[in-house]
């Protein structure tokens, strides 16, 4: 037995993780079902470290030195479980058996849960970077025992992203399904940045009357800014692009129809079991639904709108346009800064929830590398929560409340604007109501609860006075303390 680490399936994400591994020095056994696979990753790669490829889960086993790290990176669902019984019936006690495939966090519990009775550590570790991050450096997100950390975390840290001030981006962040619900959280806030860069788009294009490539000069510029992050900078190369058969927008020949792979349905169907509200997350989800339904589409195509009589949006002259893209910008941050609190009320959450004790400043840290959300900003939402562990939100971090304060006109502005013109933006409108619900004095949920008391005699409680009370709707209206 030679071999640091195992991977075992070597379909895109295996792969290029083992060979990750390899390339920092770790010696890596290699398993995948179809043997094919193994021959020609050694084939391809063999020159780039030190590989045991092997041909049956017995010989896979045996060439892992104990305590034993195995990394499984097969198909999520059933497949994973397949691989995971297989090898649980191989290894020893006190090894350690990794999926780092994307799996939901109940699944992870539910296998660490098995396989803690049997002696052996199961961890349930999110990787975000896609194909490229699992080879020059993810953002690695494990879940599980401490003890399962102290052997596996050194080879972790050797292989994932590294932030600009040289930490790697991976942590323990919790036992059983912590690391999968963390990744489940960021897949999340990673919907909701998404749809706040086409709305910023879209109300360029729509409100502005900007071509594609003058937005993506637009956005080039953010980058160099606080909203320097990987997903506007590749937003300004989509807007670049031009498609090769038309000549035209590479953006107006693909059909505008989101789809999705699950991951942020997940973080709303949490969140909505854990009583968090993440409407950003839920506007993003349901925006990408409501894409893809041709049938609605079609049937509203003809309802008026605010457009001009030509159609087209006049343009704006060159002076306009970059007020308004400054405005745009403003909106696009303050929507963001939105978004990322909801993302950490729900990691708090979730923390609570199931007794994780997640560090909320360490998630900050290791996203600021190697994932899909990776950004500058990041770096900032450590260290709020870093300072203050305790901070109820994020919006109440001295300098983030600043900026929203400061950004609060363009906000406005431009969610006006996004109604006046018709351009759909429910992501940035959704988050300057969240805003305004949050800092409000006073909100119609009294009326609501009021109403609930009408028709369901669901009781209510007063500000003035202890206790709950029910008002005799039906008769004198007299009111009943009920508690
Ligand atoms: P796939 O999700 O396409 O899975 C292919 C691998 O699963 C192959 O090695 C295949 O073996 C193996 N496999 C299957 Br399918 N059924 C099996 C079974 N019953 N027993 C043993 N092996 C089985 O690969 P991927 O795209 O590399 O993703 C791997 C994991 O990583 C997934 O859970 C995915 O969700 C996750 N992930 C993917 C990305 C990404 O960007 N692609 C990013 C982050 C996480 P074979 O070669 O014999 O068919």
């Amino acid at each position: 037995a030679t071999a640091q680490i195992g991977v075992t399936g070597l379909a895109v994400m295996g792969r290029n993780l083992a060979r990750n591994f390899a390339r920092s020095g770790c010696t890596v056994a290699l398993h995948n079902r179809t043997e094919a696979r193994t021959r020609d990753l050694v084939d391809a790669f063999g020159h780039e470290g030190t590989f045991v490829p092997t041909r049956s889960p017995e010989e896979f086993v045996a060439a892992l030195q104990p305590p034993r790290c195995l990394v499984v990176m097969v198909k999520a669902g059933g497949p994973t479980d397949a691989v995971i019984e297989q090898f649980a019936q191989l290894v020893e006690v006190g090894d350690v058996i990794v999926d780092g495939g994307n799996a939901h966090f109940e699944d992870t519990r539910r296998r660490e849960a098995a396989l803690r009775e049997r002696g052996v550590h199961f961890v349930g570790t999110g990787i975000s970077g896609g194909e490229e991050g699992a080879l020059l450096g993810p953002s690695i997100m494990p879940g599980g025992s401490a003890e399962a950390y102290r052997s596996l975390g050194p080879l972790l840290e050797r292989i994932a992203a590294r932030a600009p001030d040289g930490a790697p981006c991976t942590t323990h962040l919790g036992t059983d399904g912590a690391g999968h619900f963390v990744k489940m959280v960021h897949n999340g806030i990673e919907y909701a940045d998404m749809q706040l860069i086409a709305e910023a788009y879209d109300l360029l294009r729509g409100v502005a009357g900007l071509e594609p490539a003058e937005i993506a000069e637009v956005f080039r510029r953010w980058n160099t800014g606080r909203l320097d992050s990987y997903l506007i900078e590749i937003t300004a190369e989509v807007l670049t692009h031009t498609d090769a058969r038309t000549g035209r927008p590479f953006v107006d020949v693909v059909a505008d129809r989101a789809e999705q792979k699950g991951t942020g349905r997940w973080t709303v169907q949490t969140a909505l079991d854990l009583g968090v509200p993440v409407p950003g997350i839920a506007q993003a989800v349901f925006a990408r639904s409501q894409s893809g339904h041709a049938r609605l589409r079609r049937a509203a195509e003809s309802l008026p709108g605010p457009e001009t009589a030509e159609g087209a949006p006049s343009r704006m002259a060159a002076d306009e346009a970059e007020r308004f893209a400054a405005q745009v910008e403003q909106c696009l941050y303050a929507s963001k800064v939105v978004s990322y609190a909801q993302g950490w009320d729900m990691l708090r959450a979730g923390s609570e929830a199931y007794d994780w004790g997640i560090d909320l400043g360490s998630v900050a840290a290791i996203w600021r590398a190697g994932c899909i959300i990776r950004a500058a900003f990041l770096d900032r939402i450590r260290g709020a929560f870093t300072e203050r562990p305790a901070l109820p939100t994020l919006l109440a971090d001295p300098q983030f409340a600043q900026e929203l304060g400061e950004a609060q006109d363009a906000w406005r502005g431009t969610v006006a604007a996004a109604a006046r013109h018709g351009v759909p933006a429910p992501g940035m409108s959704g988050a300057l109501a969240y805003y305004d619900g949050l800092r409000a004095a006073r909100l119609p949920a009294a009326l609501t609860q009021a109403q609930r008391d009408y028709f369901g005699a669901h009781t209510y409680r007063r500000d003035d006075l202890e206790g709950t009370f029910h008002t005799q709707w039906g008769g004198d209206r007299t009111e009943d303390r009920t508690d």
